[in-house]
């Protein structure tokens, strides 16, 4: 008999693991560990979802009369750590062979690897991905610049997506400048998908409650999918609700809309409970049936096959040296109203309160407001790299890291992108109307009342003039700096120093 080991993000019966189960011998095991859910302390809801997840897949399954042992977390038995199950598992069921979908990590990789319980252990490839690793290597190889766009065009090819024969679909592979309209109060944005918590998700709150507490985050209102068939309606109402304003309020924030118009599917997709094609396909479908336009179809099409899998190649083709790249050399210790949200930033403000609330933020807010902020006030990766990984509901590492190190900090000094994505507030402004109720005065760029995204944004860039200032698509912004007056330089410098000198002291600023 055959011990398949499943893990809390591969929720689907196509995982290749499931491949060839012999239903009258062998075993699927699934477990609940600490070690898991504390290495860092993930927000309340991201556990709860997982574990809930975790619990319908196996009932799923049983259903399915497939064999099945579940470890709860409260189990008397229950072994605490991945290792520590599987070696127990073994010991009980001596089993010939260990399968395995190769999981998403690294850091589960090395420690399967490590594994030593005399049984065979197989491990899979993890067929839900687009681009397997050997594919990724070979585009990446000998190339002096890896750039999303350019491995999307292949990923288009291969897999026939929005084409006509060998031409994109309306003659551009990319509509990104139609997706920038401002945001605008009377949206009339539909709500997000929501479902009542059953039994065995209210099981999985209360024991979340009193074994989490600690975590970040609040718990409920709890009203994620839970199960695929939850999964598939929600990308159903994404399809018919919000897909056809995906494109045009892609970049767009505004106060207490925190779903916008985007998908909220990525937690669904990365614990295996969609498939990231079938997202893809009902997409396209939507715009063969005229129910959204070209620009919101191939901008969602896009994050998917384009950068969701193009970080993902990143990660394993830079891991393990990715983990600790730090370009610049950032050191600044994550504020604490990263936590809290007690600052008078209204933008940050807002986008932790959310954040905190739903384990969610859209990926404007992780990218130009949190994200941002994180990258010119010059935040040590590491610390950044652990916030986002506790505290959204859809963060596994391959595609946490590539993001905040690669995507935000530039940390790795542009493997990922080909310029940091540092913005004043004159950006924040355009795309949201967080200053409205802010505090501090946008249209100033200097002075106590400043927003202080308009001079720490120069004070990046002059504090890292000697790794940036030869980057092409920064020369016109360098020129900008050569140009200033040097009154002009020292108000940024002050301004700058005061307010780190106020944020290291963990003042409210
Ligand atoms: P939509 O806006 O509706 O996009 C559709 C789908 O495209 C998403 O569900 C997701 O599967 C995919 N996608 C979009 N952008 C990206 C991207 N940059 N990388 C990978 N996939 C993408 N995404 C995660 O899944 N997990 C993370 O831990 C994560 N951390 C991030 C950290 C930072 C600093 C930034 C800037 C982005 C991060 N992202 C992460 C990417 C993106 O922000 C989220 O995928 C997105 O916000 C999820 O919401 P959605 O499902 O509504 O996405
Ligand atoms: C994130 C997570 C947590 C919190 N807990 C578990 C768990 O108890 N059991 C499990 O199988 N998976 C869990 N996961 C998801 C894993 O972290 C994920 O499968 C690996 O990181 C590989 O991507
Ligand atoms: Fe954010 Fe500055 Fe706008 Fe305030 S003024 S909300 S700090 S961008």
């Amino acid at each position: 008999m055959n011990l398949c080991f499943i893990l809390g993000d591969q929720l689907n019966l196509d995982i290749s693991s499931l491949n060839d189960f012999d239903l009258s011998n062998d075993l699927i095991w699934m477990c609940e560990v600490k070690e898991e859910a504390h290495y860092v302390k993930h927000h309340k809801k991201k556990i709860a979802f997982i574990f809930s997840a975790m619990r319908h897949f196996a009932e799923e399954l049983k259903n399915k009369k497939y064999r099945v042992h579940y470890s709860k977390l409260d189990n008397k038995n229950n072994q605490g750590s991945f290792h520590k199950e599987i070696e127990y598992a073994v010991q009980k069921h001596k089993p010939n062979k260990i399968i395995i979908t190769e999981p998403g990590e690294y850091r589960i990789l090395k420690d399967i690897q490590s594994w030593d319980f005399g049984v065979p252990i197989e491990i899979r490839p993890d067929s839900r991905f687009l681009c397997s690793h050997a594919e990724f290597s070979n585009w990446a190889q000998g190339r002096k610049q890896l750039r999303m766009e350019y491995f999307y065009r292949e990923m288009r090819k291969k897999y026939d997506i929005l084409m006509q024969s060998d031409k994109p679909m309306g003659g551009q592979w990319n509509y990104d400048s139609e997706n920038r309209k401002p945001a605008k109060q009377d949206l009339n944005i539909p709500p997000t998908y929501s479902v009542k918590p059953d039994k065995i998700t209210q099981d999985v709150l209360t024991l979340v409650e009193s074994n989490f507490s600690q975590h970040f985050g609040h718990l409920k209102p709890f009203h994620y999918a839970v199960t695929r068939k939850q999964a598939l309606q929600a990308l159903d109402q994404f399809i018919n609700e919000r897909l056809a304003n995906f494109g045009d309020y892609q970049d767009a924030m505004i106060e207490d809309e925190p779903w916008m118009y985007h998908s909220h599917l990525s937690i669904y997709i990365n614990s295996g409970l969609l498939s990231p094609l079938e997202c893809v396909s009902a997409a396209e479908q939507a715009y063969q049936d005229n129910k959204a336009p070209l620009n919101a179809v191939e901008g969602f099409i896009r994050q998917i096959i384009g950068w969701r899998e193009y970080v993902r190649g990143i990660y394993w083709l830079k891991m393990p040296k990715y983990e600790n790249e730090n370009f610049l050399h950032a050191k600044r210790q994550l504020p604490t109203f990263y936590w809290s949200g007690d600052t008078h930033m209204n933008c940050l403000k807002q986008c932790v309160k959310e954040t905190k609330q739903n384990a969610y933020a859209h990926h404007i807010q992780r990218l130009m407001v949190l994200g941002n902020f994180a990258l010119i006030a010059g935040i040590d990766p590491h610390e950044v790299n652990k916030w986002y990984m506790i505290v959204y509901a859809d963060a596994y590492q391959w595609v946490e890291l590539p993001n905040v190190t690669g995507m935000i900090l530039f940390a790795d000094g542009g493997t990922l992108g080909s310029k940091p994505y540092a913005a004043s507030g004159a950006y924040i402004n355009k795309m949201s109307n967080y200053c409205k109720q802010c505090h501090y005065k946008v249209s100033e760029k200097n002075g106590s009342d400043a927003c202080p995204f308009n001079y720490l944004y120069w004070d990046f860039l002059i504090r890292n003039q000697k790794k940036l200032s030869g980057n092409h698509r920064l020369t016109m912004i360098y020129n900008t700096l050569q140009r200033m007056s040097d009154e002009k330089r020292q108000a940024i410098e002050q301004d700058s120093t005061r307010f780190l000198k106020a944020l290291d002291n963990d003042d409210k600023i």
